[in-house]
C-alpha cells in the first residue's frame, strides 16, 4: 500500500479550517486537521509547498517513521506551524490505519478505558444574570462540567465572554474576528483579580458545591498575580485554573504552585513535550492542555500523556471551535483510550461546519464518545466546502489601559 495523493483544503463554513486529505493507491482516505487560528494559510503553505510531495509513494502504515522523517528531517524543529502540519499528516495516517483495520481508532490505541469522556462547555455572561442563564442552558444540554468566564467592571469586552449567551446565536465566543487586521481589546488585571472571586462565590451559592467549575486566565497574569487568584479561588473548589501565566517561562509555575492548591492546567499554545518538561517532572501542573492538532498529532500526544501519567498529571485536551471536527474526533479517540484522562473541552461547532464535516461522535449525559465508525469517524464534503471560501480572520490584540500591548 502506498500514498498516491495528498491534498490540502481551506474552507470557511462559519470559521476557517485547514484539512489534509491523504489517499492511498487502493483508495483509502485519511483526514488530518491543520487549522491554526489566524495563521491558517501558513500551515496550508507548509503542507502544500514542503510536505505533500514527500508523502507520495510512502507506506501509509509507517506512522512513527513518517513523523520522525518530517520532524527531524526538516532540521527546523517545533513551532506551531510545523507541528500543526506534522499533526495533520499523523492524524490522517492513523485514520487510514484504523480504516484498513476496520476498527474505530481508539481500538488501536489500546481500546476503551472508560464509557465516555467527561466534557466541559463554555458558559459566559457580562453580568451574573446572563452568566447564570448560560450555565442553566449548558446544564439543560447535558453538560456536567462548566467553564465560567465573565465581564469585568470597567472593561467593554473580555476574552471568553460571548456576544450572546444563547446557544445557537453567538454562544461560541469566537475571538478571531473576520477582518484584514486584529481588533484591539483593553485589559486591567487589578480589576479582574478583584472581580473574579466574587463571581465564583455567586455561582457556588446559586448552583451548589458539586458542579465542576473551570476558569481560563488566558496568560494574562504575572506569577504573583496568578498565585493571588489561585488562593482567592480555593474556597470555590475549581476543577482547574487554566493558563494563569504565559508559560513559556515554565519556572514561573513553581511560584504559583507554592502558594495555592487550586489545580492548574496549561498548554493550549504549546506544541511539543519539551514545552512541558519542567512542568511535568516537577509536578507544577495538574492537566496537560495541548491540542492534538497543534502538538504533532496522535503519535506525539500519546507519548506526552504517557510521560505525564508517570507524575499523576492528567489530560485536558484543547477543544475550542478552532479545532476542526477532525481534530476533535482525534482527541476523543485518545480520551477514550488513555488511562490518565482528565476532561475534554467541548464547544459546539456551527451547523454549517457540521455539514461540511460529517461526524460520528456523540454527547450523552455529559460524556463524549468518538463512535464506532472505522477510522476517526469524520467525512469531509469537498463540494460543499468549496462554497465557503477562506475569509481572513484575526485573534485580537490586547492593551493595558495605558496602551501597552499585553497578553490576551
Ligand atoms: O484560537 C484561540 C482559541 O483556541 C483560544 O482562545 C481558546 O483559550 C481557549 C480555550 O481554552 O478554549
Ligand atoms: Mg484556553
Amino acid at each position: 500500500m502506498k500514498i498516491s495523493h495528498a491534498d490540502v483544503f481551506v474552507t470557511s463554513p462559519g470559521r476557517n479550517f485547514v484539512t489534509l486529505k491523504i489517499t492511498t493507491d487502493d483508495g483509502v482516505v485519511g483526514y488530518g486537521d491543520a487549522t491554526l487560528n489566524g495563521r491558517e494559510l501558513a500551515v496550508a503553505s507548509y503542507l502544500r509547498d514542503h510536505v505533500t510531495s514527500l508523502l507520495i509513494g510512502r507506506d501509509p502504515h509507517r506512522i512513527e517513521d513518517t513523523w520522525q522523517y518530517l520532524y527531524r528531517g526538516a532540521y527546523w524543529r517545533r513551532g506551531p506551524v510545523t507541528m500543526a502540519a506534522i499533526a495533520a499528516v499523523d492524524v490522517a495516517l492513523w485514520d487510514i490505519k484504523a480504516k484498513v483495520a476496520g476498527l474505530p481508532l481508539y481500538q488501536l490505541l489500546g481500546g476503551a478505558s472508560r464509557t465516555g469522556a467527561l466534557a466541559y462547555g463554555h458558559a459566559s455572561g457580562f453580568d451574573l444574570e446572563a452568566l447564570f442563564d448560560s450555565i442553566r442552558e449548558h446544564l439543560e444540554l447535558g453538560y456536567r462540567a462548566i467553564r465560567i468566564q465573565t465581564g469585568v467592571p470597567g472593561l467593554d469586552s473580555v476574552y471568553g465572554v460571548a456576544a450572546s449567551t444563547k446557544i445557537g446565536e453567538r454562544y461560541d465566543y469566537e475571538p478571531a474576528q473576520r477582518s484584514a487586521a486584529p481588533s484591539e481589546e483593553q485589559w486591567d488585571t487589578r480589576a479582574y483579580l478583584r472581580h473574579v472571586p466574587t463571581v465564583f462565590e455567586a455561582v457556588r451559592n446559586e448552583f451548589g458545591p458539586e458542579l465542576p467549575l473551570l476558569h481560563d486566565g488566558h496568560h494574562r497574569m504575572t506569577p504573583i498575580q496568578a498565585a493571588k487568584l489561585g488562593k482567592a479561588l480555593e474556597p470555590y473548589d475549581l476543577f482547574w485554573l487554566e493558563d494563569c501565566t504565559p508559560a513559556e517561562n515554565q519556572e514561573a509555575l513553581r511560584l504559583v504552585r507554592q502558594h495555592t492548591t487550586t489545580p492548574l492546567a496549561i498548554g493550549e499554545i504549546f506544541n511539543t513535550a519539551f514545552d512541558y518538561q519542567t512542568l511535568i517532572t516537577e509536578q507544577l501542573i495538574d492537566y496537560v492542555r495541548s491540542a492534538v492538532t497543534h502538538t504533532g498529532g496522535i503519535t506525539a500526544m500519546k507519548k506526552l500523556f504517557d510521560f505525564a501519567a508517570l507524575y499523576q498529571i492528567k489530560s485536558g485536551i484543547h477543544g475550542p471551535t478552532d479545532i476542526s471536527p477532525v481534530g476533535q474526533a482525534a482527541a476523543l479517540h485518545l480520551d477514550l483510550a488513555i488511562h490518565n484522562f482528565g476532561i475534554q473541552e467541548y464547544m459546539r461547532h456551527s451547523p454549517e461546519t457540521l455539514e461540511v464535516f460529517k461526524t460520528s461522535y456523540s454527547f450523552t449525559d455529559g460524556l463524549l464518545h468518538p463512535g464506532e465508525t472505522p477510522g476517526l469517524g469524520v467525512e469531509y464534503d469537498e463540494q460543499l466546502a468549496e462554497k465557503f471560501p477562506y475569509d481572513p480572520a484575526y485573534l485580537p490584540v490586547n492593551r493595558l489601559l495605558d496602551g501597552t500591548v499585553h497578553d490576551w
